[in-house]
C-alpha cells in the first residue's frame, strides 16, 4: 500500500517498521498521517509474519505534536462531535502485537502521547520529550494527562504539564518513561534487535505478557493478578509451554510455533 506521510517496510521477515514522515513539519501528526499509521499498524496486526512493531520518526523528531495548523481552526463540534481523538488516534491501543517506539529528537505534546501509547520507548540520546500544549491554551488530549503520570508520578507530571517544559533523555530515563538511552546512531539497531527477540518468542504468550501488564494500569492490583494468574494457567495449553520447557531441560534452543 502507498502512504504519503508514513514509511513502511519489514525488517527481518518479523518485524514491521513504522517511519513517521513529514519531516518539514517536524513529523506533526496530522488527520491524515494518523488515518495512515492505523492503516498501517492494522496492516502489521493482521500479517502473520510479523512478530512486532517498531514505530519511529526522524533523527530531529519522532513528532513534533499534534498538527497545531489543522488543529486552529477546529471547533467543539470538530473534536467532541466527530469523536476525532478516539477514532484516529487510538487504534495504536487495539494492537495486541507489541509496538516499540524508537524516540530521537522532539517527542512533544501528542508525539510524547503517540508514544507512551507504545509498550515501550527506548530513546536516543538526543530525545527530548514534553507535553507543551498549556503554551498553546489547551491541555493534552490524548492521554497525556494520564499515561505520563503513570510512568513518571504525579510531580514531575505536573511539572511538564504546567510548565510545558521539556526533559531530556537522561531525565526521562531516571524518570521512568523509556526504557533505555541509546545513542543516536545506535537508536535503529538497538530498537530492532529488541523486536526480532521478541518476535522469536511464542506469539501466545507475548500477547498474553502484554496483556497483563497492561492491566496494571487499568485495574486494581488483586484484578491484575487475577487476570494474571488465569492467563498463565491457560499458556500451559500451549505448545509452545511445551516446547520452551523441553528446550530448556535438553539444553537447546526453543523453536516456537510464533503463532
Ligand atoms: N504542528 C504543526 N507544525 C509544526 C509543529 C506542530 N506541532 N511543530 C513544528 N512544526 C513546524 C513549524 O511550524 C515549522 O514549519 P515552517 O518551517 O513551515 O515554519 C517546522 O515544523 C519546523 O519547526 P521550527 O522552525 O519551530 O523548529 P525549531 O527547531 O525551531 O523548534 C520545536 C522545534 C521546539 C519542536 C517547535 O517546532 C515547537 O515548539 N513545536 C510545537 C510543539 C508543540 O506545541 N506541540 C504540541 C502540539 S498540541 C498537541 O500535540 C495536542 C495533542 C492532542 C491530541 C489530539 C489531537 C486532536
Amino acid at each position: 500500500m502507498a502512504y504519503e506521510f508514513i514509511q513502511v517496510r519489514t525488517e527481518g521477515e518479523r518485524v514491521g517498521v513504522i517511519t513517521l514522515n513529514r519531516p518539514k513539519q517536524l513529523n506533526a501528526l496530522s488527520p491524515a498521517l494518523m488515518v495512515e499509521l492505523g492503516q498501517a499498524l492494522k496492516a502489521f496486526e493482521a500479517d502473520e509474519a510479523i512478530g512486532c512493531i517498531v514505530l519511529t520518526g526522524s533523527e530531529k523528531a519522532f513528532a513534533a505534536g499534534a498538527d497545531i495548523g489543522a488543529m486552529a481552526t477546529y471547533t467543539f463540534a470538530d473534536v467532541y462531535g466527530d469523536d476525532y481523538i478516539t477514532r484516529d488516534w487510538e487504534t495504536i491501543r487495539s494492537i495486541r502485537k507489541p509496538v516499540i517506539a524508537a524516540v530521537s529528537g522532539f517527542a512533544l505534546g501528542g508525539g510524547c502521547e503517540l508514544a507512551m501509547m507504545c509498550d515501550f520507548i527506548i530513546a536516543a540520546d538526543n530525545a527530548r520529550f514534553g507535553q507543551p500544549e498549556i503554551k498553546l491554551g489547551i491541555i493534552p488530549g490524548a492521554g497525556g494527562t494520564q499515561r505520563l503520570p503513570r510512568a513518571v508520578g504525579k510531580s514531575k507530571a505536573m511539572d511538564l504539564a504546567l510548565t510545558g517544559r521539556m526533559m531530556n533523555a537522561d531525565e526521562a530515563e531516571r524518570a521512568g518513561l523509556v526504557s533505555r538511552v541509546v545513542p543516536l546512531d545506535k537508536l535503529m539497531d538497538e530498537a530492532l534487535a529488541a523486536a526480532l527477540t521478541i518476535s522469536g518468542m511464542g506469539r501466545l504468550a507475548v500477547m498474553a505478557a502484554k496483556e497483563c501488564v497492561n492491566r496494571a494500569f487499568e485495574g486494581p492490583l488483586a484484578d491484575g493478578v487475577m487476570f494474571e494468574r488465569r492467563l498463565f494457567h491457560a499458556l500451559f495449553a500451549t505448545e509452545d509451554q511445551k516446547e520452551g520447557m523441553d528446550a530448556f531441560v535438553a539444553k537447546r534452543a526453543p523453536q516456537f510455533k510464533h503463532r
